[in-house]
């Protein structure tokens, strides 16, 4: 802590010997977002190099101010380890480890290592670009009751990670910039000016492109303070809603993910991957080609395994008379092994009745679509206050809302024994073609007032979904943390 900055002498030495043992590499490479980069940098390489990996180490170490205080150090798995560890061994500060995979969830920690509540946690990383992947092992340090307020890093690629770590209260230390780094290599003669030029143009489209949303910024808080899910747990008089808030507390976990996929068969493949990370799997039974009278049973074992609920989106919306058939007939009997289904309140509270009549005795639950994330939605103003009502008199049976931003209704979230999920969630705002609206996983927590994120293709769609899951819930959870009493 005490060490001067490093010389400029010493960093143009570090960053020669970068790109000599080829960890910085100039040509025209595809990055794994698609898209072709003049500049790939694998900073793995530098575990094979002793020396190296010791003087990165103090540069990093060196280059924070000397007001920054930490007791403990974390690297972001995997590259930074070993840099982590250095720091760790030659300046005598604890360090901790993040796991990326936690295998046995509810007994496995997230968190190796000796720490108590409130120590500080200086966090080491490789490469910086948006930011993200620092955030994903700041939020479990987070919710095990350190403070992260710094980040040092070896290289920043400026491409928005600074200030998205800013927005969540991380200030960001680098060893240098890209640019920076590509000027020394310019001046070292190790690159033309013409391959310079090509990497601060490609820095420069790329800064455009990418702003990253990783989490949203949760310095404003819009919504007051909620009571916890466990505190919520012990209002709710629905048997299933209590089981769902318990569960969230126990995985710490406010992710649902909607199995939109092509066949029963992969749903239930993907239930099994993504289970650990997930409080609910909701369904649409009706677009699985391959559904046969198992396939409830299949998922029922998962759902058990993982300790999840399932949720068919049914979406019943007639008398409830004709509901009850079609909640407990057909060829889906989703009645057997729907924990939870959902209704419009189009046709008037007998929707309630009718599903409460077959729901109720085998202890299921109902959410009320109060709101809906698609644009142009009907479902607003006097609409969700019928929703709201409607619930509050069947509370024994309805569990909540399918909302989307419960803390604009008047009165806010409401009753906290009624849960709030909400659809149209992913890491960036937007939307698809067809009037799906999204927003993030902390806008949704944070400022819309929810307790649930319903993600679909964001998951399903990703390379690695249970990786993808994983990130979705630590970004929700994060967001629950900072919003609870
Ligand atoms: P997506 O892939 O994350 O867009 O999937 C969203 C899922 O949530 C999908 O299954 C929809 O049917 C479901 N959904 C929704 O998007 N919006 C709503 O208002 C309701 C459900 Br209700």
């Amino acid at each position: 802590m005490s060490s001067p900055p490093p010389s400029s002498a010493t960093m143009e030495s570090l960053i020669v010997q970068l790109h000599d043992i080829a960890a910085v590499k100039f040509g025209n490479f595809k990055l794994k977002s698609g898209i072709s980069s003049p500049i790939y940098i694998d900073l793995r390489l530098i575990v094979s190099y002793p020396s190296l990996l010791r003087e990165i180490s103090q540069a990093l170490i060196s280059n924070l101010p000397s007001s920054a205080r930490y007791d403990v150090v974390c690297g972001v798995p995997y590259t930074a380890l070993p840099i982590a560890t250095c720091i760790s061994v030659s300046s005598d500060i604890p360090m901790l480890m993040r796991r990326k995979e936690v295998k046995d969830y509810g007994t496995a920690k997230t968190i190796e290592g000796a720490f108590q509540e409130n120590q500080v946690c200086l966090i080491v990383e490789d490469l910086v670009t948006s930011g993200a992947s620092v955030l994903e092992t700041a939020a479990p340090l987070r919710a095990a009751g350190l403070k992260v307020t710094d980040a040092v890093v070896m290289i920043d690629r400026e491409q928005g990670g600074r200030e998205n770590l800013a927005e969540n209260g991380i200030t960001l230390h680098s060893m240098v910039k890209l640019t920076e780094m590509v000027r020394i290599l310019k001046q070292k003669g190790r690159v033309s000016e013409e391959t310079e030029k090509m990497v601060i143009n490609f820095l420069e489209e790329n800064r455009k492109v990418s702003v990253p949303v990783a989490v949203a910024p949760t310095t404003e808080k819009k919504v007051s303070l909620r009571l916890p899910y466990g505190e919520r747990a012990k209002k709710t008089k629905n048997p299933t809603g209590k089981k769902l808030f318990e569960i969230m507390v126990h995985k710490e976990t406010n992710l649902c993910l909607a199995a939109d996929v092509a066949t029963a068969a992969e749903l239930l493949d993907i239930a099994d991957k993504v289970g650990p990370e997930i409080c609910m799997l909701k369904t649409h039974v009706d677009i699985l080609p391959d559904f046969t009278s198992d396939f409830g049973s299949k998922l029922r074992s998962i759902a058990d395994k993982h300790n999840f609920l399932i949720f068919e989106d049914r979406k019943f919306a007639d008398i409830g008379n004709t509901v009850t058939m079609q909640y407990e007939g057909g060829i889906f009997h989703i009645l057997d092994w729907a924990d939870i289904v959902n209704a419009h309140i189009i046709s008037g509270p007998g929707i309630v009745d009718g599903l409460k009549l077959k729901g109720l005795p085998r202890g299921r639950g109902l959410l009320l679509l109060a709101e809906m994330s698609s644009s142009g939605n009907l479902a607003t103003g006097d609409y969700t206050a019928a929703a709201v009502k409607i619930a509050e008199a069947h509370s024994d049976f309805v569990i909540g809302f399918i909302s989307v931003n419960p803390a604009s209704w008047p009165g806010g979230p409401g009753n906290p024994s009624l849960i709030h999920a909400t659809p149209g969630v992913q890491m960036v705002k937007g939307g698809d073609a067809l009037g799906q609206q999204y927003n993030t996983p902390s806008s949704v927590i944070s400022d819309r007032g929810s307790d649930i994120i319903i993600v679909g293709r964001g998951i399903i769609k990703a390379e690695n979904p249970a990786e993808a899951a994983r990130e979705y819930r630590l970004q929700g959870w994060d967001a629950y943390l900072l919003n609870c009493k």
